[in-house]
Order: C-alpha cells, then structure tokens, then sequence
C-alpha cells in the first residue's frame, strides 16, 4: 500500500504495540564513507539545485513555488502562503545547512518545480536528547503531481542529512503515512468573525446572528495581565529557563538552549510573536507566550485574497494562568488585525481551547519521526514540539 515508506527505516503498521521491538533508532549510522555520494538521479529533464535563501531572488522563487502548489486545506480554499521572511527565519536557524534546502528546476527554463528543506534541531524522546532534521516544505509543482517525485526528494534530503552524520528527523503532515507518533487536530479561535463567515472558513451557528457572533467573539483593546509586554534580548536566559523547565515533562519535546531560543522566540514583525509577564514588583520573568504568522491565500474570492492567521507556538504560564495568559495572546493578536488564532491540541493546550472560544478544526496533522521507533503513539498532550 505504501510501496515507499514500506521500504523506509520508519514505524511500519504492523509494528505498532509489538512490545518485543525496542524503541530508539530503527537502523543504526553508517560510516560517512559509505553514504551515497552523487544525488539521486531525477527523470533527463529536471536538475538538483542548492537553494541561497540568503539572497532575494531565490528566496522569491521559493515563495512563488510555495504560494501556488503548496498545501491547501481538503476542499481548496485556502492555501499556505508563507512569507519570504518568514521562510528566511525558519530555514535560516543557528547551524543550518545550504545543502539541506533542496530545490529541482526545469534544466531548459530553469523554472523551479519542486522543492523540500531540512533545518537541524536537538529533540528530546523521552530520556534521550537526539540530532534531527526538522523536514519541512516538501512540494511538488501542481503540473508534476503523483509522477513518484516525492520520493526522490525524500530520498535526496535524507541522503544530505546523512553526510551531516544526522540520522534522525522529525516531520509532519495532513497525510497518513506509516506510522504517526501522534495525531493532532488543529483549533481555531475567530478574532474577525464577519470576514471568517465571508470567506466560508467558518459558518454563522445556528440560531446566531452576525451580530450576536461578533459579539460573542469580543475582546478586551489591550492585555489585562500586569507585566505583561513584548519579548526583548535581555529576556532570552530567562525565557530559555522558563521553556526548558516547562517542556521537561512532555515525551517528545524540542530541546532548546538560549541561541535557539533568540532565534526561534525573539520577536520578528510578521514573523513570531514573543510576549512575557515580568512581575512589576519583582521584575521577574515569570510567564511567556508566542505565535507565529502564517497567511492563507483565499481562493477565489472576489473580496479578499488574504486570511492573516497567528499560530499558538511555545506558551510556559508559572504564575499567570495559562488561561488568562493564552487570553492576552489573542487580545494581541486581534489588536494586530489577525482574523484568526489557531491552536494545536499539543502541550497543555486543550486546557484552554473550549473556555477561549475555540472550535476544532477538521483535519488532522500527523506527527513523525524518521529512524526513531516508539513503541505506541502518544497523545497530542504528550507533544511539546511545534513544527512550523
Ligand atoms: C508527505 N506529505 O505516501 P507511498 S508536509 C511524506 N509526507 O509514498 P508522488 C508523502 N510522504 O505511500 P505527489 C507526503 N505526501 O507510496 C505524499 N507522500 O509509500 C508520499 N502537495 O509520491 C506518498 N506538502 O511524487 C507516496 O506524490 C509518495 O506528486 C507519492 O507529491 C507529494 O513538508 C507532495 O502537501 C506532498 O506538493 C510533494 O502532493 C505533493 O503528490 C504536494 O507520486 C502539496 O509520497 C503540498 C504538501 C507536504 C507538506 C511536509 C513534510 C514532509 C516530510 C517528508 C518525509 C521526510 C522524512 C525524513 C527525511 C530525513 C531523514 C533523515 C535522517
Ligand atoms: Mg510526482
């Protein structure tokens, strides 16, 4: 049935709960010198580039690819439409590797049609702090679909991962492919109703007016939490402090030290959100959360063409409520004209999803590893990664 990821070093289903197999890695690394050294080959046609997301003109040929054959939601739409910046942050973090983004083009034209990344990251499983590639991005040009490309370009990462001497990755997708270590469902809080039920991405309840939805949705103009203000440098030691205590207790969870953290959390415009609660008497940093900005192209509408969605990413409440403090996330949010707050059911999430006026999405979001077996899926609530 799955006549690539059969052959893969990943969780196969006939696998799942055998508790005979043990969990850790599924092969083990083999000397750099005996990895592949030539790229996979691709069909006459088509060649290998290294992308340089540092300069303009590749980056923009990225986000074209992305914003026209990049993932759509199952009844078309909406689609993806990251930024250029955005995509410079989240493949552009402390040690990453050129070779890892990948792109194929049109050896006549040059035309980029396809595409996939792979960004380092230490994630914990359990007890054990491992090196991975975070893979991301994986797209082929609408024209080239169900061509067995994907695999090629699966392959091709894996194979540059691996003269890294990085034997481990970490994925998600909307897709099911074996085997998810986790299933997610994405939530989602309106701030801009009117224009969520304009566009059908949500619809009027029964028995609610435009009226009575807009105001059930209302929030307060600015944060109630005291101390509550964005996220600077001097913060980073603090915050590093505050995430690493709060995700010791997840099965799966990014370990991040403080260069990741400035990287990762420290505020960009457009980009992430970084908030924190210093305590006005003792100027501690006690609270933090963050989101990141991730746009959809609105397809076919003949009024809007954009929907500017924040997504829930690393929030540690020690002294705010995770609630109240979750609340002041959105109250920022609405304040900088997003239309909706998404939220995953990862982490301590589903604490406050209901009681903050979110609904569930439909679709799920699968969580994998590459070469890492567990030996039974966990719950979202186990999760204390957020991959972008
Ligand atoms: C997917 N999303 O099952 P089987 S998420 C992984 N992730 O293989 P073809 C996928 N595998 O089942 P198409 C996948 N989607 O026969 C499909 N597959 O074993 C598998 N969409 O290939 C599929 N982006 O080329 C099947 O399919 C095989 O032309 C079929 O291309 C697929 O970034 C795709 O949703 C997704 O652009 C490129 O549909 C295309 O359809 C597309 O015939 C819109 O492929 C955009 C989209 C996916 C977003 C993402 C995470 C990707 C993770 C990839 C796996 C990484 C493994 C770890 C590598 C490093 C290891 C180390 C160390
Ligand atoms: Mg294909």
């Amino acid at each position: 049935r799955h006549k690539f990821w059969e052959t893969q070093p990943v969780g196969q289903f006939k696998d799942v709960g055998d508790s005979s197999l043990p969990e850790g890695p599924i092969e083990q690394p083999t000397p750099l010198s005996e990895v592949k050294q030539e790229p996979y080959n691709l069909p006459a046609l088509y060649e290998w580039i290294t992308c340089d997301l540092a300069t303009d003109e590749m980056c923009g040929e990225v986000y074209n690819l992305l914003t026209h054959n990049y993932v759509e939601d199952d009844e078309n739409m909406f689609r993806f439409n990251y930024s250029k910046e955005f995509l410079q942050w989240a493949l552009r973090p402390p040690g990453h590797y050129k070779s890892w983004h990948i792109g194929v083009r049109v050896k006549s034209s040059k035309k980029l049609v396809a595409f996939i990344t792979g960004v380092p990251a230490r994630v914990r499983v359990r007890d054990e702090v491992v090196t991975m590639a975070e893979v991301n991005f994986l797209c082929v040009h609408k024209k080239l679909r169900s061509k067995r490309l994907a695999p090629v370009m699966i392959k091709e990462v894996t194979r540059r991962v691996h003269l890294e001497n990085i034997w481990q990755a970490a994925y998600t997708a909307g897709v099911v492919i074996p085997t998810p270590i986790a299933t997610c469902q994405y939530w989602h809080r309106s701030l801009n109703p009117k224009k969520l039920i304009d566009v059908g991405f949500s619809r009027l309840g029964p028995r609610m007016t435009m009226n009575r939805t807009i105001r059930l949705y209302k929030l307060p103009e600015s944060p109630v939490t005291p101390g509550f203000r964005k996220m600077e440098l001097r913060d980073v030691p603090a915050v590093t402090r505050l995430l690493r205590g709060y995700l010791s207790q997840f099965a799966v969870a990014t370990d991040f030290n403080e260069d990741d953290v400035e990287h990762w959390l420290l505020p960009k415009e457009n980009v992430v959100d970084g908030y924190v609660v210093e305590s006005p008497l003792t100027h501690e940093v006690t609270d933090f959360c963050s989101f990141y900005t991730l746009p959809s192209s609105i397809l076919g509408n003949p009024t809007y063409s954009t929907l500017k969605a924040a997504y829930s990413y690393y929030n540690v409440a020690t002294k705010t409520p995770l609630l109240q403090l979750m609340n002041d996330a959105l109250i920022i949010a609405k304040s900088k004209d997003y239309d909706v707050f998404n939220a995953l059911d990862v982490m301590e999430n589903e604490s406050f999803l209901k009681e903050l006026k979110f609904g569930p999405g439909d679709g799920k979001l699968h969580y994998y590893l590459y070469n890492y077996r567990l030996r039974q899926p966990i719950k979202p609530s186990e999760l204390g990664l957020v991959l972008l």
